[in-house]
């Protein structure tokens, strides 16, 4: 493959050398494992439909680099391994392409099991945020702008209702109806954004399971995947672990009986979270911890049924109704979310 060889050429490998293997399971980029010799990296491709600008990450991943390397020489960040030419990057054939070194004895786990290791990973998000709470937000730039703005994401909802797909959308008429009845999730983020208390930090904005490395032990090591940081509010990283750790399945359960809500697994989060992140933390930014969680499954079931509507163009489809099956899987999740409001506190 012409490209692999202009790949391997920017980073000086010999390519006889190579094996590569596909890795990881994400929605939006490509990964692949490669072992070079005795050496193991990542590599990754940046899906340019998504991100238009790539060169927005590269920016802010370095720039974030630099400070933790500054300031906590100790905190293991994974940054992309340079060019021969010394960029972070490689464009081939109008594809950014990254490199990343292998953490020796780590593993991404794809399902989250305990609530220990809910703990570990809510830990490291939290540590993140922490340790960067004195860098300077404005010097990062958006590399998905509007990305978590749930406002802009009801919108599109609604644009993709008068616009989309109509025969998708006389058949999904219950779905989106329950939908609309949550508007009040809506409201509730324009009143956090009108409130100076909610801080705009530096935020990964993608804190599945998967992008937290965990060693032998199952100990958190470190996030990974930092595409989409940028600022943003708390309730996205916090939010996002709810929605994905919280339930023993995935969004792409179509037995909706099986969605359940693990509320160990809730407090196990809060507290690592917490632990972290608690002196840093407004009483009005306390307040919501567990609006995050309906903030941020609420905004998934509105982007899988935009999706639905606009003919999966955003997160594609292996079957046809499989993005009205995620969101109607996230408006079940949320419904269960919202049966244990009782057990909030803080
Ligand atoms: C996408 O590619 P992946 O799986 O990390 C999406 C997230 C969604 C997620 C839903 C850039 O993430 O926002 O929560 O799918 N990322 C982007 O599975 O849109
Ligand atoms: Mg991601």
């Amino acid at each position: 493959m012409q490209i692999a060889e202009s790949i391997w050429d920017a980073y000086g490998f010999n390519k006889e050398w190579i094996v590569m293997i596909p890795f990881g399971n994400g929605l939006i980029n490509n990964t692949w494992k490669i072992q070079v010799g005795a050496n193991q990296y990542i590599l990754q491709n940046i899906n340019q439909q998504v991100f238009k600008d790539p060169t927005t990450i590269a920016s802010n991943i370095s720039l974030v680099a630099a400070y933790l390397a500054k300031h906590y020489p100790n905190y293991l960040f994974i940054a992309p391994v340079k060019t021969k030419a010394g960029t972070e990057m490689v464009l081939v054939d109008n594809i950014y392409f990254r490199l990343f070194h292998f953490v020796e004895d780590s593993h991404a786990k794809t399902v989250l099991q305990t609530a220990d290791e809910a703990y570990e990973a809510a830990k490291q998000f939290g540590r993140f945020t922490k340790l960067l709470s004195g860098f300077d937000t404005d010097l990062l730039k958006n590399t998905l702008p509007k990305f978590h703005d749930l406002s802009e994401r009801d919108q599109q909802f609604e644009d993709a209702i008068k616009e989309g797909n109509q025969d998708r959308k006389r058949h999904c008429s219950k779905l989106i109806e329950t939908i609309q009845q949550h508007k009040h999730i809506t409201q509730r983020y324009l009143s956090i954004v009108a409130d100076p208390a909610f801080k705009l930090r530096v935020t990964h904005h993608d804190t599945k399971i998967s992008n937290v490395l965990f060693d032998v032990n199952d100990k958190a090591i470190c996030v990974i995947d930092l595409d989409t940081l940028m600022p943003g509010y708390f309730i996205s990283d916090l939010g996002d672990m709810m929605r994905t750790y919280l339930c023993p399945v995935s969004e792409e359960e179509s037995d909706f009986s099986k969605i359940t809500i693990r509320e160990d697994f809730y407090h196990a989060i809060i507290q690592g979270y917490c632990e972290e992140m608690e002196l840093e933390l407004t009483l009005a930014e306390k307040d919501a911890l567990f609006y995050a969680g309906q903030f941020m499954i609420y905004m998934q079931a509105l982007r899988f049924m935009t999706d639905y509507l606009n003919n999966d163009r955003y997160y594609g489809a292996s079957y046809p109704e499989q993005n009205l099956v995620r969101a109607g899987n996230q408006m079940v999740l949320l419904e269960r979310l919202m049966e244990i409001e009782h057990i909030k506190k803080l």
